[in-house]
């Protein structure tokens, strides 16, 4: 049985189903919980996703003074660690993000803006961004990966707790996940394990988010002699920044058999970070990694008409 999957970016309108665990109107735990006015503002941000179409210019948003200021304070906070921190792809972009796209403290950049920066002249990673209204099923999200599509969240945390938040929320799309995008060999990383996991089975798909997990969002990669962080959790997170670049966790070896199978933390620091060699070699050995997915079918990427051919 050969389940559906997307086979054009179109397609991606169907990729939209949510995880609801994290939410503010479901957790009890999460800061936006007992403020309704939070709530409200998070359900006009989840209209916004759901009645978005593939083509649809990104919808603009007027952020309110306050969700400026939580931004204000996360961005001052994280981007003062990140030229110790952060590895030389990460920098570079954050730089022409500053200088082109309009990355400052003072206003959340719109993803209409960053999405034309990415897929644009400068720095062609072809990648483009898609209103989510929040933390979306693996499988939904790893799909759009395929077609260099990033879901990404639109709304802002709640303003009493600016160092953390359980769901993914801009500061972590911005600040942790967009400048990696504008990178050509990790563009082609994180499209590698999209396609991967288009008609893969529940199990596959599993190990497929686990390897996200440990590279995309918590990786680590060596950089002349240093270790250096390009998972965007780690990005957007000025807690665990510090902590994984301290001699407090295990460093292992990014070697996606065992990375895949490997119990990950979505509640604590991770007690283990994997540390690629670098992207082109991360992805070389993802896509060793990829080929033994048992399918029935394979598949071609066609990027001219940004399409799935299944042969
Ligand atoms: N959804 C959203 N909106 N952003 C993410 O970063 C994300 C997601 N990550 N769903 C996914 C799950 C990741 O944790 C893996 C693929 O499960
Ligand atoms: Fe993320």
């Amino acid at each position: 049985r050969v389940l559906w999957f997307p086979k054009k970016i179109r397609d991606l309108d169907k990729c939209h189903h949510l995880i609801a665990k994290y939410e503010p109107d479901l957790d009890h735990d999460h800061p936006g919980y007992t403020d309704p006015e939070y709530r409200k503002r998070r359900a006009f941000f989840t209209d916004l996703a759901f009645s978005y179409r593939e083509g649809d210019p990104l919808p603009r948003v007027e952020y309110t003074v306050q969700e400026t200021a939580t931004w204000r304070e996360v961005y001052r906070k994280l981007s003062s660690l990140y030229p110790t921190h952060a590895c030389k792809q990460y920098l570079d972009a954050f730089q022409q993000l500053e200088k082109c796209c309009g990355y400052q403290e003072d206003s959340i950049p719109q993803l209409q803006d960053v999405s034309r920066f990415l897929k644009g002249k400068t720095l062609q990673t072809g990648f483009q961004l898609r209103p989510a209204a929040g933390l979306l099923s693996p499988r939904d999200f790893l799909a759009s990966l395929a077609f260099r599509v990033f879901q990404s969240t639109q709304y802002i945390r709640h303003s009493s707790s600016p160092m953390h938040s359980p769901e993914p929320d801009c500061c972590h799309e911005l600040l942790g996940h967009v400048p990696m995008l504008a990178d050509k060999e990790f563009a082609q990383f994180s499209q590698a394990i999209g396609l991967a996991s288009l008609g893969s089975s529940d199990v596959e798909i599993e190990k497929l988010a686990t390897l996200y997990w440990f590279t995309i969002e918590f990786g680590l990669c060596k950089q002349n002699g240093s270790i250096k962080a390009y998972g965007a959790g780690l990005l957007s997170s000025y807690g665990e920044l510090v902590y994984a670049l301290s001699n407090k966790p295990e460093h292992k070896p990014f070697d996606p058999e065992l990375t895949a199978v490997h119990p990950y933390q979505d509640q604590t620091f991770q007690p283990v970070y994997f540390v690629a060699e670098n992207f082109e070699d991360a992805t070389a050995k993802l896509q060793k990694y990829a080929l033994k997915i048992k399918k029935p079918f394979s598949l071609h990427y066609d990027p001219f008409t940004c399409s799935i051919e299944v042969l």
